[in-house]
């Protein structure tokens, strides 16, 4: 199903970086993958999973292919960009399609790098870009407001519900507040979500820090933590220029590398995991000789759904899963065994698939 974030940011503060070394972890991960498509500013990632590895060793599967996310490095976003400076709507047009957001903010003192406001200020930057964006969603809803007027005079179900939200939005918006504050109720979602509303969706900030605060993180992101814990966002330290490094080495290089800076994995890993909590994704896995797959869900998704995530067809046929936790599936040592102890379960089409479960399919054709 394909989720992507978008890099946001002023410019000069580290995306095309940061964006370079993903997706060139991703390429050299990716070496006997087949999709690894790279447009010049979208990219495949591959979501680090070491339970997945741990699966693959136990079944002896001959192939290991992650889940991935899609990365997409949206340039051209300034001040003014809502009223079309810069690269102006063809960025906000980029933005729209995304999931979530991954908005940079420059936390490195470097003389020699140009900030556009000469001075090193993540959460004024945070503003100004978030201004922006909450600009060129009042413009949107104001527009669609207007478009929207006959059809809700004519009684249109679906547009007197669609003004409904786009009233809420522009209330929000007109307060100086992103839309993402709006509460919508669960039957709401859907349409809520299809008016691509830019800050309806969640931020997870990337405090790109100097090389020597990768593990600890400075003073400005410090700064970038509170703002996002008040806000409700979430936020990640990272050196977008130890990446960059980290990106050109080998495996083993890579850990001793890690070492000496006293990181415990590489930030690309944990920005990719905190998007997939961001987004609110889980993973379940089918595991057998030939290969062990990861594949990603949303949180609360039901059996057939999460077979449809692997091919139409056995969602439409969907009979029953068997299925083992991952945990029972490690500590036994297999399928097999975990059938025997009993713990592979028959579940049917109202089971909630879980985070972790190891799955395999029964359908119709
Ligand atoms: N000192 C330092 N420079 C960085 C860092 N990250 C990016 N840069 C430099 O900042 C400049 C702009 O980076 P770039 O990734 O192109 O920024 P973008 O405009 O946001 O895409 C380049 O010269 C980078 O080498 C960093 O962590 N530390
Ligand atoms: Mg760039």
């Amino acid at each position: 199903m394909g989720f992507r974030m978008g890099i946001v940011g002023l410019p000069n503060v580290g995306k095309s970086t940061l964006f370079n070394a993903l997706t060139r972890t991703a390429a050299a991960q990716a070496a006997n993958f087949p999709f690894c498509t790279i447009e010049p500013n979208v990219g495949d990632v591959a979501v680090p999973d070491p339970r997945l590895d741990k699966l693959a060793e136990i079944a002896k599967s001959k192939q290991i292919i992650p889940t991935r996310m899609t990365f997409v490095d949206i340039a051209g976003l300034v001040k003014g960009a809502s009223k079309g400076e810069g690269l102006g709507n063809q960025f906000l047009a980029n933005i729209r399609e995304t999931d979530a957001i991954a908005h940079v903010l420059r936390c490195f003192e470097d003389g020699d790098v140009v900030h556009v406001d000469g001075r090193v200020d993540p959460v004024a930057d945070a503003q100004v870009i978030e201004t922006e964006l909450m600009l060129a969603d009042l413009e949107s809803v104001e527009k669609r407001l207007q478009n929207i007027t006959r059809k809700v005079r004519g009684g249109d179900k679906e547009a007197v519900d669609q003004e409904r939200l786009l009233k809420a939005a522009h209330a929000m918006l007109s307060d100086g507040k992103p839309a993402r504050m709006v509460e919508v109720a669960d039957e709401d979602a859907k349409a809520w979500k299809m008016l691509q509303l830019i800050t309806a969706k969640p931020v997870l900030y990337v405090c790109n820090v100097e090389e020597a605060s990768a593990a600890s993180g400075n003073e400005h992101s410090a700064q970038v933590a509170e703002m996002a814990a008040a806000e409700g966002n979430a936020h990640v330290v990272i050196s977008a220029r130890i990446e960059e490094e980290i990106s050109q080495l080998d495996a083993e290089e890579q850990a001793m590398f890690l070492e000496e800076m006293g990181l415990e994995e590489a930030g690309l890993d944990r920005l990719i995991r905190a998007g997939y909590e961001l987004l609110h994704l889980e993973t379940y896995f089918t595991v057998g000789p030939k290969e062990a797959r990861a594949w990603t869900i949303r949180q609360g998704t039901l059996a057939p759904q999460a077979a449809g995530v692997i091919h139409g067809d056995f969602e439409r046929g969907f009979i029953r899963a068997e299925t083992i936790a991952y945990d029972d599936y490690v500590s036994l040592g297999g399928e097999s065994a975990a059938k025997e102890a009993g713990k592979m379960r028959a579940e049917g089409k109202g089971y909630l698939v879980k985070d972790g479960d190891v799955m395999h399919f029964l359908f119709n054709t």
